[in-house]
């Protein structure tokens, strides 16, 4: 099905220290985002990109945190954006650190809430980003966004999310690093989280499409928020967050490739992306091939089915 794509370019670093984030929305312009998407026969609304606002003087409890005027500011923003965007179209939030999600997911579930129906969550990730403000120790808001959308208390300096999401709503993929304080968190929030091993063992496929089931059941709409560190670093270097053993180039597709074959993606976060540490382009242009897949591009048009 034909979408009418809306780029948002979200040029923010502030949810982490190394600097390079910033860039992101402008290496998927230079990488050809939006050609790629209207070669697909998309229509293509690029609609520049975001500031965080006015700052709100703000002290974080945790004195660990920084820059959480401009994560509140983003935030509001990203919300606001996400939101309207939805009301038009399909959302594409060119990132900007993860801690953009903290907006474009609340901004989501927003638009889900209005339309009455449910919001689900597909994470694709190395980490489980499930800190809270007050747990974080690295002070990094990238490491949050999770747990705000599930609800976790802690994030009193932040607008109250929408309509924290059950657990069941939420599926974490591509998961190989986690602080003790958010393993200790997840047990108790039963949040679903395929982990490398999960993949490693069930591949792709299974564990996916039994979410996707789930998803289309409840009529639902699905945000899905895709971290450049969800891939292996040799594949996918331009982060600053690498963990060795993420997923291959084809796994990465097949994931995007089951995505659009399933219709029900309605909105999409590219997070992560650092033009300062990748070689020649390269992470970018996988990241603009991965949404090529997400977004139709096929090899051979042909159903999926067992040879042999
Ligand atoms: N859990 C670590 C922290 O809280 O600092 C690492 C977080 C990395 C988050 C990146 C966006 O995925
Ligand atoms: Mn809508
Ligand atoms: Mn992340
Ligand atoms: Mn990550």
């Amino acid at each position: 099905m034909k979408k009418t794509c809306i780029l948002i370019g979200a040029p923010i670093d502030s949810g982490q220290r190394r600097p390079g984030c910033l860039m992101g929305p402008a290496a998927y312009r230079v990488a050809g985002l939006p050609q790629v998407l209207a070669d697909l026969g998309h229509a293509v609304q690029d609609r520049g990109d975001l500031t965080h606002g006015a700052l709100e003087e703000v002290r974080p409890a945790n004195p660990a945190v920084h820059s959480l005027p401009q994560t509140l500011g983003w935030t509001r923003a990203l919300h606001a954006a996400t939101k309207a965007a939805l009301d038009e179209g399909f959302p594409i939030i060119l990132g900007g650190d993860h801690s953009l999600a903290l907006g474009s997911v609340s901004g989501a579930a927003a638009h889900a809430e209005a339309q009455g129906r449910p919001l689900f969550l597909l994470w694709l990730d190395a980490h489980s980003d499930f800190h809270t403000p007050l747990s974080t120790t690295s002070g990094n808001l990238h490491g949050t966004p999770v747990a705000y959308i599930a609800g976790r208390e802690g994030f009193d300096d932040f607008p109250p999310f929408p309509a924290p999401l059950p657990a069941e709503q939420i599926c974490l993929f591509g998961i190989r690093s986690v602080d003790p304080e958010e393993h200790a968190a997840l047990l108790l929030h039963d949040i679903a989280i395929n982990d490398m091993r999960v993949l490693d063992e069930f591949g792709i496929c299974a564990p996916l499409r039994g979410f996707l089931d789930k998803v289309r059941a409840a009529n639902g709409m699905l945000h899905v928020s895709l971290d450049v560190d969800f891939i292996d670093p040799a594949h996918a270097p331009a982060v600053g967050t690498t963990v060795p053993g993420g997923t291959t180039v084809r796994e990465a597709h097949l994931v995007m490739e089951l995505l659009h074959e399933s219709g029900l993606m309605t909105s999409l976060d590219l997070v992560e992306l650092n033009p300062f540490l990748d070689e020649r382009g390269r992470t970018a242009r996988l990241m603009v091939d991965l949404v090529a897949s997400a977004m139709g591009r096929k090899v051979f048009d042909r159903p999926t089915r067992s040879f042999g």
